[in-house]
């Protein structure tokens, strides 16, 4: 059975660019109700934890670089089917392959820079979430 909880984070280029109204907006529109949210800015240690499964990539650290480069918005969403639609909503990891009207189609500046993260399977949605929040961090 599919979770009905993911895992999202507005990157520094979207905070940067002022689209975290646009963004959140455009996710609760899209019938996710927010759990848990956290504007803070992530330390390279923590960078490299969270994004540890690219550890071989070639982008990796820049990836690390790009993302502790500015605060982020953490958020923990519920939907039925989430992990699935969410995907769907931000749309592909390069700006220029995303189908219109998706999120990274709107407000990504590039295939680093793409906006927001959302999580790939229930497993790394529970891991994800429990990275930022803690129980009482939840409602
Ligand atoms: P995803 O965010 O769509 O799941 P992943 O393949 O998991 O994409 O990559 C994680 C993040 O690493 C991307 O969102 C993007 O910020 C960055 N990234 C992925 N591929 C590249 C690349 O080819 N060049 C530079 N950065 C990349
Ligand atoms: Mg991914």
């Amino acid at each position: 059975m599919k979770g009905n909880i993911t895992f999202s984070m507005i990157k520094p280029d979207a905070v940067k660019n002022k689209y975290i109204g646009q963004i959140i907006s455009q996710i609760t529109e899209s019938g996710y109700q927010i759990r848990a949210m956290k504007f803070t800015l992530l330390n390279t240690e923590q960078a490299q934890s969270f994004y540890l499964i690219h550890k071989d990539q070639p982008f990796y650290n820049d990836l690390v670089k790009f993302i502790t480069s500015g605060p982020i918005v953490a958020m923990l969403l519920e939907k039925e089917n989430a992990v699935d639609d969410f995907r769907i909503l931000i749309g592909s990891t390069d700006p220029g392959n995303a189908d219109k009207g998706t999120i990274r189609e709107k407000y990504a500046e590039s295939v680093q820079n793409n906006a927001i993260h959302g999580s790939d399977s229930d497993e790394n949605a529970i891991i994800e979430s429990d990275f930022f929040f803690s129980k009482l961090e939840r409602y």
